[in-house]
């Protein structure tokens, strides 16, 4: 097992992989911006390097200074977390390099995951259902409208290099190809310096449900079962929830099994997510393959009473699975409380938290790094806590969530509480009655927002 392990990353995850850390025994070594001296990650660590200024690109994405901090540490493993420096190739490639254990994907499996392709082609070859459409990228647009016309519109241009809705156009008939097709080459080139493209029939209002799995060293991968993540607002996740309300027994076993075939299609070492869309029908399809822990774990954890940072350690350090899958038996909801407005399109909050209770009970577990007296910095993303809610059933997981929001106090900087306490009460959600477009219609200037105190 590992010694030490260097966590490059800031907030709440890094603390939640310190906390694993402790009870398996192993020591660990926070690294830190300037922004950040004064978080919990950097008090509850044994060793806290600074590795620069508050800009991300100069400190947790600055690889020779997280390599530096390792090197002086003797850290034997490093743990990237999710976002920043997680699905980086070069950072994976770089870490074996210096002999220190990145616990996470390997290059190869990040860079064939990241071209998303390459990814559809590889699990279109592995079995795994896939959306009709193009055969690879498209060399121009004549070739697309004559896809979308054998497929039939809509059909949605997608960036190779893309991932999170950015270079995505939905077209609708022959008239707005072109146009659609040289925006999206314009927008990828710009925002990737890859202007690939490929096409899929459009999915109209889908539910985005994606599969927990973990592999180890020796080839065996077992699933945990799924999340719903449809309620989303502009590719953010707000709300996620295991089990998945839309899901079937059947469908689960059938999605499982999928998520497996595709992560041993690319030899998958690690924790790792499949996303799939699901139609009204319940049909799925796979969509992209996250190749690290993602913030919505604690659902999975939850429901399944798992470890999933321990896991993730246990795999990278050689231990095998049982390879047996999982089944949830209860279900858990959590709530992403970020430092912004709802009430003035989510606007960014930062600042000084100057009161805070945490709401506690059965049921509740609260994942943040923050604390009456802290200040969010603006520099990195608004999510300051995690509220997840664990119960016998769905209805009263929502109960729990309703009571838990309600005891939550956070002064000092505005934040997401009253939104999912009108969330928690809406009839449709409480029905299990959503798709990714969910939030779209859902109007908060319809309520006053005298009641959240
Ligand atoms: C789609 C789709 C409908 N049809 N592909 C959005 C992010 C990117 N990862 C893929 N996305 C979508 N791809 C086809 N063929 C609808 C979306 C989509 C979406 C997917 C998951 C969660 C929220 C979403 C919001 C808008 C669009």
């Amino acid at each position: 097992m590992f010694k030490k392990i260097l966590i490059a990353n800031r907030g709440e995850i890094a603390l939640r992989i310190i906390r694993t850390c402790k009870e398996m025994g192993i020591g660990t070594v926070a690294v830190y911006s300037t922004a950040d001296r004064d978080s919990l990650h950097v008090r509850f660590a044994d060793e806290a390097v600074c590795i620069g200024p508050a800009v991300s690109k100069d400190s947790y994405l600055n690889i020779p200074n997280i390599i530096a901090a390792a090197e002086l540490t003797n850290a034997d493993a490093i743990h990237p977390g999710y976002g920043f420096l997680s699905e980086n190739s070069r950072f994976s490639a770089i870490c074996a390099d210096y002999g220190i254990k990145f616990i996470g994907a390997t290059a190869e499996q990040i860079e064939k995951m990241g071209d998303k392709a390459h990814a559809k082609e590889t699990m279109k070859n592995a079995g795994v259902p896939i959306i009709p459409g193009s055969d690879g990228l498209l060399n121009d647009f004549t070739e697309g409208i004559k896809i979308a016309q054998e497929i039939g519109y809509p059909v949605i241009l997608k960036a190779t290099a893309g991932g999170g809705g950015r270079g995505m156009r939905i077209v609708w008939n022959d008239g707005e190809f072109e146009n659609a097709w040289h925006s999206a080459r314009q927008e990828a080139g710009t925002a990737f310096g890859n202007d690939g493209i490929y096409l899929e029939k459009y999915i109209e209002d889908p539910r985005h449900i994606e599969i927990q799995i973990i592999g180890d060293q020796y080839g065996t991968v077992c699933h945990l079962s799924e999340r719903d993540c449809s309620i989303q607002r502009r590719h953010q996740k707000l709300v996620e929830e295991a089990p998945s309300p839309f899901i079937t027994p059947e469908l689960r076993r059938k999605m499982g099994e999928a998520g497996i075939l595709a992560a041993k299609a690319v030899n998958y070492e690690g924790a790792g997510t499949v996303e799939f869309l699901v139609d009204k029908h319940r049909n799925f399809y796979f969509m992209e393959m996250n190749t690290r822990i993602q913030v919505e774990h604690p659902v999975t954890e939850e429901v399944i009473s798992f470890d999933l940072i321990k896991e993730q350690i246990k795999v990278a350090a050689g231990i095998p699975i049982s390879g047996k899958n999982y089944e949830p038996k209860l279900h858990a909801i959590e709530c992403r409380i970020n430092a912004e407005d709802p009430f003035h399109n989510f606007r960014p909050s930062p600042g000084t938290i100057t009161n805070f209770h945490s709401p506690g009970g059965h049921g509740v577990r609260v994942d943040t790094h923050v604390y009456a007296g802290y200040t969010i910095p603006p520099h990195y993303d608004s999510m300051i806590a995690k509220l997840i809610c664990v119960a016998q059933t769905r209805e009263e997981a929502i109960n729990t969530m309703e009571r838990a929001l309600s005891e939550f106090v956070i002064e000092g900087v505005k934040t997401t509480i009253p939104l999912h306490r009108r969330l928690m009460k809406d009839p449709n959600f409480r029905a299990g009655n959503f798709t990714t477009k969910f939030m779209e219609t859902f109007d908060l200037s319809e309520y006053p927002d005298e009641d959240d105190e």
